[in-house]
C-alpha cells in the first residue's frame, strides 16, 4: 500500500474533505474527518483487494473460509490505518492540525455484530489470517441491528436497538452484482430417472435474495487484504405479489427481518425459526457462492472443490452448510452421493465452543423441515448411513448407536451432525479440548479418535496491544526493539528485564497512566470517583451463571462486612470494575446486574468504607470499551466455574497489557499458569475434575456449608437482611442458589476465593514483585497471539499455503 509523509497525507485529507464533504479543514467537523479518512483508506484497501484476489486466482491458492454468525469487529479505523501502515502518520498530522485523533476515530459505531468471545474470536482471526498472508475469507451477516445497546436504569439492565447502521457504514461495499437467491420452505419430490438416479424437484418455495456487503480486512504490513463477506436479505425485485403495495410492504418487511438483528443470547440455544432461517441463509449464500466462483474461476471439475477450499464452521451455528454443500453438489452438481460426500467430509471443520449443554444446539425436525424440507432429507439421510456404518463396522458401538445419532426424538443434534460431516473436530483450549474427548463427544471420540485436535484461542496483538495500550507498546518497542510486532512470542525478549529497576518502573507508569485514563472514562460515564492508586480488579465478559460475577459479588459484600465489623481495619484499597450485559430474557443474570448496582450504591457511599473500596459498574460493555479497560486493568477476574469455561479470551488480552490472573483452573487460564508459573498467577477453587466427579454423583450438599460456615453464611444472608435492598429484594438470587444445590459452586468455592484475594493484596503491597508479575505475564502472552492460533490451524487443519 502507498506510503505518505505527512504533507502527503494532509494534502489527500485536504482533497477528500472538498471532494467528500464540500469543507476545508478548518471548516470540517471531527465527522468529516473521519469520513474523509476511511475514504483515504478505503482507496487503498480496494485496490490491494483486487490485487490479492488476482494473485490468488492466479496461484490457485487453497482458500479458507470462515463461517460465522458473528463477527464482533468493533471500530476498524484505528486497526486499518495500523495494519495499512498509515496510523503513525495520520495521528502526527491530526495532532498538528490541532485535532485530537481518539475524538475522531471515536466517531466509529462500533460493530457490534457478536454477542461475546465467540464472535470476537472470528474477528481475531480475520486479522490474523489476512497478517499471516493467507488466502481465507470471512461469511457472516449483516444484521440490520447489533447486539443491544444496554442501558441502566436504576440499576436495572433495559435494552436498546443497536442502530449501527444508522449513518453510512464506510468500510462495506454493497455487491448487488453477486447477490444469490435462497430459498425456503415448500415441496420436495422426487422422481426415478432412467439411470435409476433419483431427481429431485422443489416447488411453491419462497427465494430470498442474499446481497453480499465486503469488508475489506487488512494484513498487516503485507498489503494482503481478505474480505468479510456479509448477507443481507432482500425481496428478489422479480417477486410478484397479488394485491396492493401494502401487501407488498409487508412482503418485504417479512423478508428483510431475516439479516433484522442479531440474537442476543450468548450461550443458550434460541428456539426460534427466525434464527434457523439465519443459519440457512448464511450457508446457502455463502456455499452457492463459493461453488459458483470455483467453477467460474478455475475451469476445474466441481469433484476437486475441496482441494481449493476449506469450511471452517465457527461452532454449530453454520452446520447446515453441510447439507447444503451435499444439495448443490447431488442436485445441481448431478453428483452421487459417495461422492458428494466425500467431497463435504473433505471440506468442512467444525470448532466447538462450549459444553454447556442448554448451549449445545437441538432443532425440532419440523422446524428443520419447514426451513428447507429438502436440506433435512439430506440430513435424515446422513444419519441413516452414518447409524448403519456404525452398526457395520463397530459392532462395540451397537448399544451407543441411540446417542450417537443425529436425529434423535424428533430433533437434529447440530453438534453431532457437525461431527459427522466434518474431517476435524477442535476444541478451544487444552481443558476444553480434553473434556470434549472425555466427556462431551467421548463416544465420537472412540469412532474417530483421528479427527479430535486442539487448537487454543488467541486474541490479535495489534488490537489489544499495539493499538488499545500505545504507551507498553512504545516501551516494549524503545526496550527489544520491534521485531516482536510480526513474532510476538519474542516478547519473551522482555525477560532481560526483569531485574532492571528503571525498566520496572517505567512499567508502573505506564500502568499508572493507563489508570488514570480509565478512571476518566469511569468519572465520565458514572460520575463515581475512583483512586487511581487503587488496585484495579477487572471481571469485564457477558454475565452468566458459570462465569459466576456472584462469587466476586460475595466476596465483596465480606469485604465489607469486614469493614463494617473493624472499620479501623487495615486494607489495600481496591476498585472492583464491572461490565457485562445479560441475555434479556435471563433473569438471574439481570439480578446480578442490580445486585452490583445495590452493592455498588451502598459500599461506595459508606464513610466507614472511607472509599478504600469502590464498586463500579460500567455499561454497555463491548469493543471500544473494552479497548479501555484491559490496559488498566491489574487484577484479571477469571473465576468461572471450573470445566465450564472452554477457553475465555479477555484472560488472554488482560495477560497481554500486564494484569496478573486471579482464576480457576478452568480454561485457557490453565494454559496462562503453565506459562508464567504459579508464583505469577492466583489461583483457587476447585478443578475441573473435582467439579465433573461431583456433577456424575449428583453435585454437593450446598446447604451443609451454609449452615456451618459462618463466612459463606453471613455472605449470603446479605441477599436477604436488608442490607443492599428493601422488601426482599434479592431473595430470588439466595433461593437460586440454595435450592437448585448450588450447580455453580458458588459456596464450595468461597472461602477458597476470599483467600487467595487476601494473598493477592499482600503480594500487592511489594511493588516491585508485582511489576516483576506483571513484566512475566507481559513477555509470555505472545503465546496468546491470534497469529499462534491461525498458524497452527493453517498447517494442522486448513493445510494452507
Ligand atoms: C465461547 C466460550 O464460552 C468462551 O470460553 C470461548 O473463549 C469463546 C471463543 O472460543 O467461545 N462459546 C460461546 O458460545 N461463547 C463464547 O464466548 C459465546
Amino acid at each position: 500500500m502507498k506510503t505518505y509523509t505527512k504533507s502527503e497525507f494532509r494534502k489527500v485529507l485536504e482533497t477528500k474533505l472538498m471532494n467528500k464533504r464540500t469543507a476545508t479543514l478548518e471548516e470540517s467537523t471531527d465527522n468529516d474527518i473521519f469520513y474523509a479518512i476511511c475514504s483515504i483508506l478505503k482507496d487503498e484497501i480496494n485496490q490491494a483487494g483486487v490485487d490479492t484476489r488476482h494473485h490468488n486466482i492466479e496461484a490457485k491458492r487453497r482458500q479458507i473460509n470462515y463461517l460465522s454468525m458473528e463477527f464482533l469487529i468493533g471500530r476498524l479505523i484505528e486497526s486499518n490505518l495500523l495494519n495499512a501502515g498509515l496510523l503513525d502518520v495520520c495521528n502526527e498530522v491530526l495532532t498538528e492540525l490541532g485535532r485530537d485523533p481518539k475524538k475522531i476515530y471515536s466517531e466509529e459505531n462500533d460493530a457490534g455484530l457478536g454477542n461475546g468471545g465467540l464472535g470476537r474470536l472470528a474477528a481475531c482471526f480475520l486479522d490474523s489470517i489476512a497478517s499471516l498472508g493467507y488466502m481465507g475469507n470471512g461469511f457472516g451477516i449483516r444484521y440490520r441491528y447489533g447486539l443491544f445497546e444496554q442501558r441502566i436504569v436504576n440499576g436495572t439492565q433495559i435494552e436498546l436497538p443497536d442502530n449501527w447502521l444508522q449513518e453510512v457504514y464506510p468500510w462495506e461495499t454493497r455487491r448487488i452484482e453477486e447477490a444469490v437467491p435462497v430459498n425456503f420452505g415448500g415441496q420436495v419430490t422426487s422422481e426415478v430417472l432412467e439411470d435409476g438416479n433419483l431427481k429431485f424437484t422443489y416447488s411453491n418455495q419462497e427465494t430470498v435474495l442474499a446481497v453480499p456487503y465486503d469488508v475489506g480486512v487488512v494484513g498487516y504490513d503485507n498489503d494482503n487484504v481478505n474480505q468479510l463477506r456479509l448477507w443481507s436479505a432482500e425481496l428478489p425485485h422479480d417477486t410478484i405479489d397479488h394485491g396492493d403495495n401494502k401487501n407488498r410492504l409487508e412482503h418485504m418487511q417479512s423478508v428483510e427481518r431475516i439479516s433484522g438483528f442479531l440474537y442476543p443470547d450468548d450461550s443458550t440455544e434460541e428456539g426460534r425459526f427466525l434464527r434457523l432461517k439465519q443459519q440457512y441463509f448464511l450457508v446457502s449464500s455463502t456455499i452457492q457462492t463459493l461453488i459458483n466462483q470455483f467453477k467460474e474461476r478455475y475451469q476445474l471439475p466441481v469433484t476437486d472443490f475441496h482441494k481449493y477450499h476449506c469450511i471452517q464452521i465457527n461452532d454449530t451455528h453454520p452446520t447446515f452448510g453441510i447439507p447444503e454443500l451435499m444439495r448443490i453438489l447431488m442436485d445441481e452438481e448431478g453428483l452421487g452421493w459417495d461422492d458428494a460426500w466425500h467431497i463435504t467430509t473433505h471440506t468442512f471443520a467444525y470448532t466447538n465452543h462450549t459444553i454447556m449443554q442448554e448451549a449445545l444446539e437441538k432443532w425440532p425436525v419440523y422446524q428443520v423441515q419447514n426451513v428447507n424440507p429438502r436440506i433435512f432429507m439430506i440430513i435424515n439421510e446422513i444419519n441413516e448411513r452414518f447409524c448403519k456404518s456404525v452398526y457395520e463396522a463397530h459392532p462395540e458401538m451397537r448399544d451407543k448407536i441411540g446417542d450417537l445419532a443425529v436425529i434423535s426424538n424428533n430433533v437434529v443434534h447440530m453438534s453431532k451432525l457437525a461431527i459427522v460431516g466434518s474431517f476435524s473436530v477442535n476444541g478451544v483450549a487444552a481443558l476444553h479440548s480434553e473434556i470434549i474427548k472425555d466427556y462431551t463427544f467421548n463416544d465420537f471420540y472412540k469412532l474417530t479418535p483421528e479427527k479430535f485436535n486442539n487448537k487454543t484461542n488467541g486474541i490479535t496483538h495489534r488490537r489489544w496491544l499495539m493499538t488499545s495500550n500505545p504507551e507498553l507498546s512504545n516501551l516494549i518497542s524503545d526496550t527489544i526493539g520491534n521485531n516482536w510486532v510480526k513474532h510476538p512470542q519474542e516478547l519473551t525478549q522482555l525477560m532481560h528485564y526483569y531485574n532492571d529497576d528503571a525498566f520496572l518502573d517505567r512499567l508502573a507508569e505506564v500502568k499508572l497512566h493507563n489508570k488514570k485514563a480509565l478512571k476518566e472514562v469511569i468519572y465520565n460515564k458514572t460520575g463515581i470517583e475512583v483512586d487511581e492508586h487503587s488496585v484495579f480488579d477487572v471481571q469485564v465478559k457477558r454475565l452468566h451463571e458459570y462465569k459466576r460475577q456472584l462469587l466476586n459479588l460475595l466476596r465483596i459484600i465480606y469485604l465489607y462486612n469486614e469493614i463494617k465489623r473493624k472499620p479501623s481495619i487495615k486494607i489495600q484499597p481496591i476498585t472492583f470494575i464491572f461490565g457485562a450485559k445479560a441475555a434479556p430474557g435471563y433473569h438471574i443474570a439481570k439480578e446480578v446486574i442490580k445486585l452490583i448496582h445495590a452493592v455498588a450504591n451502598v459500599v461506595n457511599n459508606d464513610t466507614d468504607v472511607d472509599n478504600r473500596i469502590k464498586v463500579v459498574f460500567l455499561e454497555n460493555y463491548n469493543v471500544t470499551l473494552a479497548e479501555d479497560i484491559m490496559p488498566a486493568a491489574e487484577i484479571s477476574e477469571q473465576i468461572s466455574t471450573a470445566s465450564m469455561e472452554a477457553s475465555g479470551t479477555g484472560n488472554m488480552k488482560m495477560m497481554m497489557n500486564g494484569a496478573i490472573t486471579l482464576g480457576t483452573m478452568d480454561g485457557a487460564n490453565v494454559e496462562i499458569a503453565e506459562l508464567v508459573g504459579k508464583e505469577n498467577i492466583f489461583i483457587f477453587g476447585l478443578s475441573s475434575e473435582e467439579v465433573i466427579n461431583y456433577q456424575l454423583n449428583g453435585g454437593y450438599r450446598a446447604e451443609d456449608i451454609y449452615k456451618t460456615d459462618s463466612r459463606v453464611k453471613n455472605a449470603m444472608d446479605a441477599l436477604i437482611n436488608e442490607q443492599f435492598g428493601r422488601n426482599y429484594a434479592f431473595n430470588d438470587l439466595y433461593y437460586h442458589v440454595l435450592t437448585n444445590n448450588d450447580p455453580y459452586f458458588l459456596l464450595k468455592d468461597f472461602n477458597s476465593y476470599v483467600d487467595i484475594h487476601l494473598t493477592a493484596m499482600a503480594t500487592y503491597q511489594d511493588k516491585r514483585k508485582w511489576n516483576q508479575m506483571s513484566l512475566t505475564n507481559i513477555m509470555k502472552s505472545g503465546q496468546f497471539s491470534s497469529d499462534r492460533t491461525i498458524q497452527q490451524y493453517a498447517t494442522d487443519i486448513w493445510k494452507l499455503n
